[in-house]
């Protein structure tokens, strides 16, 4: 009895899953609305969720970077992000900008089917993300918390 029930709870899991991923469409949408033109957008959280920040500009030094709307700093806290900036940009996981792995967003504004060959934002670094990457990272790595430094127009 305890098997079946178990089962019958995997399913529900199962099913609850499903509906959390018809939800990631519109977050694509939310994405837009939560970030400002001319900025690079990271969230704490996938799909564009939890702890947010938008910056303009270069930034060396993550770690003296705070979010908008959660206490401490932003290094290695970012699990979704999306460019609406002026350029692309260059986001790399060692303070200081120009050194060690990095990877590369275009800039674009609306959503993905907007912007055509390119991308622009990634709901998921978990899972890699990016235009192009480089020094130790490709495309296909998981870039989850460890963003720490970035430029813009490369
Ligand atoms: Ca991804
Ligand atoms: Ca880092």
């Amino acid at each position: 009895m305890k098997r079946v029930l178990g089962a019958a709870v995997a399913l529900l899991a199962v099913g609850g899953a499903c509906a959390c991923a018809g939800v990631l469409g519109p977050a694509t949408a939310s994405a837009n609305t939560e970030c400002q033109d001319g900025k690079l957008c990271l969230w704490g959280q996938t799909d564009y969720e939890g702890c947010k920040v938008g910056m303009q500009g270069d930034e060396a030094y993550y770690n003296a970077v705070g979010w908008n709307n959660c206490a401490g700093d932003i290094e290695d806290k970012a699990e979704s992000v999306k460019n609406r900036g002026n350029c692309n940009v260059r986001i790399r996981k060692n303070l200081g900008i120009n050194t060690g792995p990095y990877v590369v967003f275009a800039r674009g504004f609306g959503g993905p089917d907007n912007n055509p060959g390119v991308t622009i934002q990634d709901p998921n670094l978990g899972n890699g993300g990016g235009n192009n990457a480089g020094g130790g990272w490709s495309t296909s790595d998981s870039m989850a918390n460890e963003f720490s430094s970035h430029d813009f127009c490369v």
